[in-house]
């Protein structure tokens, strides 16, 4: 009986710690291939806090510096951009990362990312603390049905 009573306890604090903060889940890395200096990754975001949060950037020991980028439409061509400040990340809201959209990139590549390996990224935030994620590296998806003209030099 007392041990049960202390799982139902130790169950309790668990769900508690998990109800406030910021949660990351479903994120990816996009799998490289040699050479490449860039990688992106993706996830999302969820800010179970009570004031808005920004994503800054973070750290990952297989890259030289890990930013935060969005894709801006310039005359019709997509380009990549720095957030500056960071991304957003509204009470209670939940942000995706995704291809097209802010992402995170991994500048300086010290080695290819590899399809089924898990890379440790620690993500910083502007009034939250930083945390570590496991991200597991996948290929990207083939693009279908490829529409639009987006110009050559859009890779991710
Ligand atoms: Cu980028």
């Amino acid at each position: 009986m007392k041990k049960l009573l202390a799982t139902l306890v130790l169950a309790g604090l668990c769900s508690t710690a998990a109800a406030a903060g910021i949660h990351v889940k479903d994120q990816w890395a996009r799998a490289t291939v040699e050479g490449m200096k860039m990688g992106g990754a993706f996830m999302n975001i969820h800010n179970d806090n009570k004031k808005q949060d920004f994503l800054l950037g973070g750290s990952s020991p297989v890259a030289e510096r890990v930013e935060v980028h969005t894709h801006v439409n310039d005359n019709g061509v997509m380009r990549m951009r720095e957030v500056k400040g960071g991304v957003p990340l509204g009470a209670g809201d939940t942000t995706e990362l995704k291809p097209g959209s802010y992402h995170i990139m991994f500048m300086g590549l010290k080695r290819p990312l590899k399809e089924g390996e898990t890379i440790p990224v620690t993500l910083k935030f502007k009034h939250s603390k930083a945390q570590t994620i496991d991200i597991p590296v996948k290929n990207a998806p083939k693009p279908t049905a490829h529409r639009h003209n987006h110009g050559a030099a859009h890779q991710h």
